[in-house]
């Protein structure tokens, strides 16, 4: 037994009590009549630019500061190679998107290489796949040019191609170059643009645009990481929420996210100054986020801002009139996505290549309209959006950017739901287990983003909490439709927010999946689409459980917040066999992170006796038992 000592003060009374109590073990019978549906969206992802996890991140582009774009441009990641010189140039535009192009001088008597290097962001994952490099070119020239990526403390080549080029001094005109990698041991990796110094001495060149892509997720074009699209694919999600979060808001209506800047050819998208301290290139823009749900799955949530900046002149809100061009700005958004081909709109996706409409059922007006200043005014502007809305598309679900009834029309009108969202301490979320089960039943929920925070990597305590709380709300999912964990993703070397769900480098070997990764995986991978009603003989707490069932197949779902070890017998009559999946460490501080993997799932066969699973849920524990 373990001593009381080393047990943690707050969790202490309950586990003292549970001991006494459960000296025999906790047994659960599963009923195998009726029950609730479950939303089958239950599980899935909240995506917003932070911690570089789209520039830098899940977004293949993997250039950093590629176009130069902002209203201060500079040459952050870019350096200059051989007898030449770098500068901004902003006399040679290459769009009016992208005013500035980089102009390399070369040195009258440049022999050899000159050209440019670019560090990506905080290093070049090579993973060994068909890399294709593009860039605009402007000047002069006419005679080679050498693409490399290269160690950048090693000088190693993982990749290189040389290619005969001819551009003019009239116009810049496009090149892009496909050619084969060896995957690189580690991220520092620089890409390296060269052209011919002896013909190029006495000149000057313009590059405009320039970018890096390998392999992408299903070879989409302009599309996405493999190797973190995998991760989220192993999930198999329901949903994705984008385009934020705080990045939809911006600082001012001016610096809010622009649907209609993030559309089309690279270089006619300017980009923005994100919320999240650094500058968007929007390359993954509106058009990707649909084909990132298309190819894997995933119901897509519509973000779309609402009139309240984080800071719009003190935090107040735009209401009435004012709110009208942009009410009409998500029309026409949302005739880009839904309209046909007669529209303007649905013309321009066509244009864009997108022939079919995509696929929306859900937009949320805002995001946390609670918080800052947008509270008193959020009932007003929710009604503006959800009337011009519902008008046009009267099947789509309009959800608002909060829960709170104050912030909120007296009666929400038909077919909207509320987002709650939930950062909380580890007993916080525990504590929340049981907020769902008494609520009205009237207006659906979507938890649209969650997490046990203030600390720095997710550990196995505040996993286990989250666990704890999904119960919670797997157990109303007839009222709670979808939830998502927040933030998902993390460049570990440029972190504005942790924790994080999954974080990466730019090895090639990037991904590292912590213990809430894999909570959210366990439950995802196994759901049933009924809640099926457990009897006990022991109350919640330490160990939480719900059950659920889809066809033949049961999974039975449980959280041990407690550091003893407890049996479990559970009932499902007519069960032969399961699988159990545990993951668990005695240390509740125990976590993954870049320099270690401590905590992993495991997996076991366990057979029923009579109907009946025996087995032990070990200390800070969560356990999937699929059993038919
Ligand atoms: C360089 O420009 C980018 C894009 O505008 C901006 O985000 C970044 O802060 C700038 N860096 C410096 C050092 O000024
Ligand atoms: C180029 O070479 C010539 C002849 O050697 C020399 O006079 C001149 O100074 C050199 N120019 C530069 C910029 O080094
Ligand atoms: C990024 O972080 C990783 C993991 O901490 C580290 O190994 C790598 O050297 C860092 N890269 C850069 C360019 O700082
Ligand atoms: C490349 O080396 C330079 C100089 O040591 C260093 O400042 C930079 O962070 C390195 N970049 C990468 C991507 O390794
Ligand atoms: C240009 O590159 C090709 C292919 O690498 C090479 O065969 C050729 O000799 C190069 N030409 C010059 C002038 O360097
Ligand atoms: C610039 O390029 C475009 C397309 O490549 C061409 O139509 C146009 O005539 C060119 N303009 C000049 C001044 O060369
Ligand atoms: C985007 O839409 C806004 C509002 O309708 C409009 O003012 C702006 O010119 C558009 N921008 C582009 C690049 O089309
Ligand atoms: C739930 O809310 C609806 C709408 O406000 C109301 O009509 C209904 O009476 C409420 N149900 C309960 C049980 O309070
Ligand atoms: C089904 O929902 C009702 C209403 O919330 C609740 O009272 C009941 O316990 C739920 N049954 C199951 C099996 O979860
Ligand atoms: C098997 O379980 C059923 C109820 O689940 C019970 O009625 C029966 O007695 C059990 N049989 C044995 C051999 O334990
Ligand atoms: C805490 C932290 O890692 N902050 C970094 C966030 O990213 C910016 C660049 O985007 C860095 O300058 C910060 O140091």
């Amino acid at each position: 037994m373990v001593a009381f000592s080393t047990l943690s003060g707050i969790s202490a009374v309950p586990l003292l009590l549970s001991l006494v109590q459960h000296a025999h073990g906790i047994s659960l019978e599963v009923s195998t009549e009726g029950g609730n549906s479950s939303s089958s969206l239950l599980y899935g992802f909240m995506f917003e630019d932070i911690n570089h996890s789209g520039d830098g991140g899940i977004y293949g582009q993997m250039l950093q500061n590629p176009g130069l774009q902002g209203t201060t441009p500079n040459l952050t990641a870019w350096a200059a190679v051989g007898d030449a010189t770098i500068a901004i140039d902003g006399n040679n535009p290459l769009t009016s998107a992208i005013p500035s192009t980089i102009k390399l001088e070369v040195s009258e008597n440049a022999t050899g290489a000159v050209g440019l290097t670019n560090e990506g962001y905080w290093g070049i994952p090579v993973d060994g796949s068909e890399f294709q490099s593009s860039f605009w070119i402007k000047g002069d020239y006419s005679g080679n040019i050498t693409i490399r990526l290269v160690g950048n403390y090693t000088g190693i080549e993982y990749g290189s191609t040389t290619f005969a080029h001819t551009s003019t001094a009239d116009n810049f005109t496009k090149a892009t170059a496909k050619f084969p990698t060896t995957k690189a041991p580690d991220g520092n990796v620089l890409y390296e643009l060269t052209v011919d110094g002896s013909v190029a001495a006495g000149s000057s060149l313009n590059f405009g645009y320039l970018t890096l892509f390998g392999e992408t997720y299903k070879s989409r074009e302009n599309g996405l990481k493999p190797q973190i699209a995998n991760v989220l694919a192993d999930v198999k999600g329901s949903f994705l929420r984008f385009p934020g979060g705080n990045n939809i808001e911006g600082y001012s209506p001016e610096n809010r996210w622009k649907w209609n800047e993030t559309i089309g050819p690279l270089e006619d998208r300017p980009g923005r100054q994100g919320t999240w301290t650094y500058y968007n290139t929007d390359g993954l823009g509106l058009a990707e986020y649909f084909y990132w749900c298309e190819d894997l799955g995933l119901a897509p949530v519509l973000g779309v801002w609402d009139g309240f900046a984080l800071d719009s002149s003190g935090g107040t809100p735009l209401t009435g009139d004012a709110l009208t061009p942009y009410v009409d700005d998500v029309l026409n958004e949302l005739e880009y996505i839904l309209g046909d081909t007669s529209t303007t709109y649905g013309a321009l996706r066509a244009a864009h290549g997108q022939k079919e409409p995509w696929k929306l059922t859900m937009v949320e007006i805002g995001n946390e309209d609670h918080l800052g200043g947008g509270c008193d005014s959020y009932p007003e502007r929710f009604i503006k959006f959800y009337d011009a809305i519902h008008a046009a598309y009267p099947d789509l679900i309009i959800i608002a950017s909060t829960s709170e009834t104050d912030c909120l029309p007296d009666s929400m009108p038909e077919g909207s739901w509320v987002d709650y969202h939930d950062y909380n301490t580890a007993d916080g979320l525990v504590d929340q287990f049981n907020y769902f089960d008494n609520l009205n039943r009237s207006v659906p929920y979507f938890i649209g983003e969650y997490s046990r925070w203030e600390i720095d990597w997710p550990n196995m305590q505040g996993s286990v909490a989250e666990a704890v709380f999904m119960i919670g709300f797997e157990r109303n999912s007839d009222l709670v439709k979808m939830a998502a964990y927040a933030p998902l993703l993390q460049l570990v070397n440029s972190t504005q927010w942790v924790p994080d769900l999954i974080g990466f480098t730019q090895s090639p070997e990037m991904t590292f999946l912590s213990t809430s990764y894999y909570v959210q995986e366990m439950f995802s991978t196994n759901r049933g689409d009924t809640i099926k009603e457990v009897t006990s003989d022991t109350d919640f707490g330490p160990v939480y459980w719900v059950a659920s069932s889809a066809g033949d197949a049961y999974y039975v779902k449980l959280a041990n917040y407690g550091s003893n070890p407890q049996t479990l017998t559970v009932a499902i009559s007519g069960t032969t066999t399961g699988k159990l999946t545990i993951l668990a460490d005695s240390d509740p501080e125990a976590y993954n992170s870049d320099t270690q993997t401590l905590v992993t799932p495991s997996e076991s066969t366990v057979q029923a006796s009579n109907g009946t699973f025996t087995f032990s849920l070990p200390a800070w524990a969560v356990a999937v038992l699929a059993a038919n």
